[in-house]
């Protein structure tokens, strides 16, 4: 199974970095290139890590230099492993919106953050509506290192959203010229989402299998053949697109390539 989540790893990194070919010209193929070999031998090693690095290094110049006043805040998480973070920053990315980052400490979590966002938790998104309507009219001032700077109360005309779907609907609204992520009118993106949540539940509940110590040896192998079978069914269906490609709903990327994060 191990072999099929890699693939499916390799499978998400090609269609970004497929994507990216589109705004990084001509220095793109060479990471095409790099994925191809690595899809080739998928039994094998995953990128290198200088792989990784010299196409984000690439990425980031290309989106910063479109736009350097950010149109909104990410609010995530300091060490930057929350999923549902990382589903709101590559739909950023995807978007090419600016944007600024606060990170905030999950482990010590500060009283401006709790007391801004209903749930307590990342990400979160600031949407600086004043700029995104009128972008030439208004100067940003930037990030300030002032707790009162870092919560969206102290900043009016500004709206904050919460929970990573919800996020991302709000920047397709909001950012109605970019890629439409979130496809709810959309059939074959209702059963990708709906695989890819089953696929992602089964995988946690097998991740956490292991430290429950009130699971049997036969409940943690059950747990085990349900992650498989969910990778099954998502390979399955990333296969009848195979053809239509590179994206998993065909030629345009949608919220089902950053969803499974
Ligand atoms: N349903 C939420 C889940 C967000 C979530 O669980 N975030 C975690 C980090 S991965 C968090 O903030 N945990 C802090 C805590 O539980 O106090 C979403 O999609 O945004």
């Amino acid at each position: 199974s191990s072999n099929r989540i890699f693939r499916s790893s390799i499978h998400r990194a090609s269609l970004l970095f497929g994507r990216r070919q589109q705004t990084l010209s001509s220095t793109a193929s060479a990471e095409i290139s790099i994925t191809t070999k690595n899809e080739e031998r998928t039994v094998g090693l995953p990128p290198t890590w200088e792989d990784l690095t010299s196409t984000l290094e690439k990425v980031k110049v290309s989106s910063e230099s479109s736009s350097p006043t950010p149109l909104v805040t990410l609010y995530r998480d300091t060490n930057g492993w929350c999923p549902f973070c990382e589903r709101v920053w590559l739909a950023l990315h995807i978007k090419n919106i600016p944007y600024q980052e606060v990170l905030v400490n999950l482990q010590d979590k500060p009283a401006w953050f709790l007391a801004m966002v209903p749930t307590g938790l990342v990400p979160a998104v600031l949407f600086h509506d004043d700029l995104i309507n009128n972008e030439s009219s208004s100067s940003e001032k930037g990030n300030d290192d002032d707790d009162e700077d870092k919560a969206a109360k102290a900043q009016p005309g500004r709206r904050l959203v919460w929970e990573s779907l919800d996020i991302m609907k709000e920047l397709d609204k909001s950012f109605p010229d970019t890629p439409r992520l979130v496809q709810e009118d959309n059939a074959d993106y209702m059963e990708a989402r709906s695989i890819a949540t089953s696929m992602t539940t089964a995988g946690f509940q097998y991740a956490y299998a292991g430290k429950n110590k009130t699971l049997t040896e036969e409940d943690k192998a059950s747990k085990k053949d349900e992650f498989n079978a969910a990778l099954d069914k998502f390979d399955e269906f990333l296969g009848q697109n195979k053809d239509a490609g590179p994206f998993a709903l065909g030629s345009s990327v949608s919220g089902i390539d950053e969803f499974n994060t």
